[in-house]
């Protein structure tokens, strides 16, 4: 829950076993991370994301309740009069100073508008506003701290933005931390913030690309049994939930689509030691909706955000002549935010995957299960 200029974001996490060990400054430094990236507007200068935990945590660690997290929204003295949840301390007068009549096209504005009723459109963008991930964020760091105690690692890489391509060739994920719009590729990355500027002197926007990679992944998360359990469905409607995020591919993609069966599949290969491996990773990580335990390769697409200082054509909804968009303090290129806040999603919904096939009500019990099966998993790839 929460309002972009509202009070704070609540988030509220289910299903976390007692006894797992949260680092509060773990998740701290992922808000961090989600806050930065070039393009980014002014907005993220007034925050200073970090988590209030009140409650699901004793000492550190779970205990096996709704773990209950907010995040405090600094703008919020900025907006008070305007978005008072209380009548006390609410003002008309500074509702109608903030009041959104002339919709973006693009955003949820005038979908939500139609929907809910609400010719003041602020009622719909307040809670559409991607601020609203910073709580996945929170959420997703508790989720990466209960994989990596079973070795899985969840990273995420700008490869996309604009008319700008990465270039595989030269990657280099150990840079990806210390580029300013998260990108691997040195090349790529320079051109990538000469297209942002570009938009910006231009008053546009930019969308891109980001490619979530996670490691270690055992296999025999999800299920081909039905579809609600397949783990390329979860993880496709879950990064495509993102704000703003159209496409979601998994593995090869749209590419394969192209492609003959004999350059898409990877082929099964034994050796001695080696055991079972593949010939190649073009599913993904996943085949027949279940993890095969190679690195599951997600990317989504990321449209241009709708907020546009040169605005688009609009109709003001209360008498229906033509106008301009409404253009407020915006950002510019949010793709290398939006991979962060990627991992936390696909982190999420391999949590959730991991608990359904290891689930216990503590750690150690989970531990015991994912434990007992991997034995027998390796002696039967083995
Ligand atoms: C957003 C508009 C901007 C962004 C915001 C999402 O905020 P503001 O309207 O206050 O300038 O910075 O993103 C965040 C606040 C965030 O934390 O990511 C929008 O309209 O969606």
């Amino acid at each position: 829950a929460g309002e972009s200029h509202g009070r704070s974001l609540t988030v509220i996490l289910l299903g976390m076993p007692a006894g797992l060990k949260v680092s509060i400054d773990r998740i701290n430094s992922e808000l961090r991370r989600r806050q930065g990236g070039y393009g980014r507007g002014e907005r993220m200068r007034i925050e200073s994301d970090g988590v209030e935990v009140t409650a699901g945590l004793r000492g550190g660690v779970t205990l096996g309740s709704p773990i209950a997290m907010t995040i405090g929204n600094r703008d919020w003295v900025n907006w008070e009069k305007a978005m008072s949840p209380e009548p006390e301390g609410f003002s008309e007068e500074e509702a109608e100073l903030r009041a959104v009549y002339r919709p973006r096209p693009g955003h949820a504005d005038l979908a939500g508008g139609i929907k809910y009723g609400h010719m003041d459109m602020r009622n719909v963008l307040e809670r559409a506003s991607a601020r609203e991930t910073a709580a996945r964020v929170a959420a997703g760091a508790v989720a990466k701290q209960l994989l990596e105690l079973f070795g899985v690692r969840i990273r995420s890489y700008v490869i996309r933005i604009g008319p700008v391509e990465a270039d595989r060739s030269r990657f280099d994920l150990e840079r990806v931390e210390s580029s300013p719009v998260r990108c691997p590729d040195p090349e790529a990355e320079a051109r990538m913030i000469e297209e942002i500027d570009k938009a910006k002197a231009e008053g546009d926007s930019l969308g891109g690309v980001f490619e979530v990679a996670a490691e270690e992944v055992p296999p025999g998360l999800g299920s081909h049994v039905h579809w609600h359990l397949r783990l390329d469905a979860r993880l496709a409607a879950a990064l495509m939930s993102i704000p703003a995020v159209k496409g979601v591919e998994i593995g090869l993609g749209f590419k394969a689509a192209e492609l003959p069966g004999s350059k898409v599949h990877d082929e099964i290969l034994y050796s001695p030691e080696k055991g079972l491996f593949r010939g190649g990773n073009n599913a993904g990580g996943i085949e027949g909706g279940i993890s095969n335990g190679e690195p599951i390769i997600v990317r989504a697409a990321v449209k241009p955000i709708p907020t546009l200082k040169r605005p688009l054509r609009s109709v003001d909804l209360r008498d229906k002549t033509p106008c301009e968009a409404a253009a407020e303090r915006s950002d510019v290129c949010v793709v290398p935010a939006a991979g962060v806040v990627g991992e936390a999603m696909v982190a999420l919904v391999l949590a959730d995957a991991m608990l359904e096939k290891f689930g216990g009500d503590h750690i150690d019990e989970v531990k015991r299960n994912f434990e007992s099966y991997m034995e027998r998993v390796s002696k039967w790839l083995t």
